[in-house]
């Protein structure tokens, strides 16, 4: 059964007008390895950690009762907007929510957009351009959109393939640090009527190289800015400016835009980032895929993923240098399953895993992604599993920026404090509940990378659940054991 909304009653839980307040009670563990009877044992003691959260409630959509009228299939694929949680049983029938019924959340008819592009296409040409919605939809959207022009963006050929140079006519002139300062002006222009989330799903870069002395501390980064050092990408020279403009910044492709000095920047000034490259389909599987696999003591050995797409995307990666960043962020989303099982796996024993990306011009928006899987099964068996799979590569990933935006922006109203410490603060500034959208997520440095898409899905539901007191959902059922 399903319903539209709720509210939580409980002494660990209050509701006011600016903010919602809970007490949580963290069930976690301690691993102690020590020396026991002679030997080294593990010993693994649960624990309890009190915490309080406090969410803002400005954005108010929990809407209580309240008719949404955006509850049908132009939100589907959008966690925030159409999936479900479940809250508990009635009666006998388990009984499901909205998953946007949790907290308060923006509306997506309340966001204002805006932004920037090396090309001044205007969003209407953009569109037909794109070749994505049909010609009937692109008219009703027409009227909306071609008043809609980006603001002048950053361009610099090293850092994407030669093949795109011809839309560049939109560019900030100056050294780095003056289209910084650009940057951060069209920020605070737009921030003085709304509260604002920079998300780039600009092109892929080719990786910035990692110096000592340049990028490696904030102090390096921001003198290579002053010394207006090639090597600082134009994406990290946006998340730059929004992170001195104190706004929160998504990387919504592969490259390293997070350099160790940008990473570390966010960290002093407490500003939120996360990324990296949304995680739409092919990757979702895989993470899905593999959990299961390897869950169930299966052994995959060979994982070999193709994609074909026609798009501009399709066209930037088929230089080396971008396609060699896509690699690298679809290429490490095993890995943590794969250390999760020591008994199918030998330590350091690793799938072949291979990526290919080809540009075929004339299947457009419409992604391939063919994926074969091979493992080894009971008694040196082996299985393989194939997969086709064919949809538009912009209508995959636009539901993702939303959910991107929509959470970022709410992670930025929650503040937390532990048993003992003094006040409450925001989370970590690199935002780890974003990862469930992401291909590689960013964390913060000295925390585990989580790329099964379940563990990822339920650490955010289960930190939104925390907000309101309710405990992790933990599937167990016990009311009918
Ligand atoms: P696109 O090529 O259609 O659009 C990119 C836009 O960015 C273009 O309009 C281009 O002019 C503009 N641009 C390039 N450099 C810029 C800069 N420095 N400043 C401002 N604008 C700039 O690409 P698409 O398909 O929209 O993908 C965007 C990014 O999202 C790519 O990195 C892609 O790999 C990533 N991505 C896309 C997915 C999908 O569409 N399913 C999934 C995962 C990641
Ligand atoms: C070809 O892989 C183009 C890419 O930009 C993809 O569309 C994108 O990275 C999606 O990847 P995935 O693995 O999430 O489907």
């Amino acid at each position: 059964m399903f319903i539209e909304s709720f509210k939580v009653e409980s002494p660990n839980v209050k509701y006011t007008d600016k903010e919602i307040q809970s007490v949580y009670n963290y069930e976690t563990t301690e691993l102690v390895h020590e020396i026991r009877d002679g030997t080294y044992q593990w010993v693994v003691k649960p624990k309890t950690l009190k915490y309080e959260f406090k969410t803002d409630t400005i954005g108010d959509d929990c809407g209580m009762g309240r008719k949404q009228w955006c509850n049908h299939d132009w939100w589907c694929y959008s966690q925030s907007r159409a999936s479900t949680i479940r809250i508990g049983s009635y009666n006998g029938e388990e009984i499901y929510a909205p998953f946007k019924s949790l907290l308060p959340m923006v509306k997506p008819e309340d966001i204002v957009f805006g932004g920037w592009d090396i090309s001044d296409m205007n969003l209407a040409d953009a569109m037909a351009r794109a070749k994505v919605f049909d010609i009937d939809l692109q008219k009703q959207l027409r009227p909306y959109m071609e008043s809609m022009v980006p603001l002048p963006g950053i361009y610099d050929p090293d850092f994407i393939a030669a093949n795109q140079g011809d839309r560049a006519n939109n560019i900030i002139k100056g050294t780095k640090k003056e289209q910084v300062q650009q940057i951060i002006k069209d920020i605070r222009e737009f921030k003085e009527k709304n509260k604002v989330v920079v998300l780039w799903t600009a092109n892929t870069e080719r990786y910035g190289n990692i110096i000592v002395g340049l990028n490696d501390s904030m102090e390096s980064l921001m003198g290579s800015l002053e010394k207006n050092v090639a090597e600082i990408s134009p994406s990290t020279l946006y998340a730059i400016a929004c992170v001195l403009a104190n706004v929160a910044f998504v990387n919504g492709s592969p490259q390293n835009t997070f350099v160790p000095g940008l990473i570390d920047l966010a960290i002093q000034r407490n500003s939120l980032i996360g990324g990296d490259d949304f995680k739409s389909g092919q990757t979702k599987m895989k993470s899905v895929l593999v959990d299961f696999l390897v869950g169930a003591g299966i052994k995959p050995t060979s994982i070999v993923s193709y994609n074909h797409l026609g798009n501009n995307d399709g066209m930037n990666l088929s230089a080396p240098q971008t396609f060699r960043s896509k690699e690298i962020s679809k290429s490490n989303v095993v890995d943590d399953m794969v250390s999760s099982n020591g008994i199918i796996y030998e330590p350091g024993e690793h799938p072949d895993h291979v990526v290919v990306i080809k540009y075929v011009p004339y299947v457009g928006d419409s992604k391939r992604a063919m994926d074969e899987y091979t493992s080894e099964i009971f008694m040196g068996g082996k299985n393989t599993i194939v997969l086709h799979n064919t949809c538009e590569d912009s209508l995959l990933a636009a539901p993702i920026i939303l959910d991107l935006v929509l959470l970022a922006e709410l992670s930025t109203r929650i503040q937390i404090k532990a048993e003992g410490e003094g006040k409450f603060h925001s989370f970590h500034p690199v935002s780890t509940i974003l990862s469930y959208l992401t291909k590689a997520p960013l964390v913060p440095p000295g925390t585990p990378v989580i790329n099964a898409l379940s563990k990822q899905r339920a650490m955010l539901e289960n930190i939104l659940r925390a907000c309101i007191g309710l405990a992790p959902e933990n599937n167990m059922i016990l009311e009918f054991k």
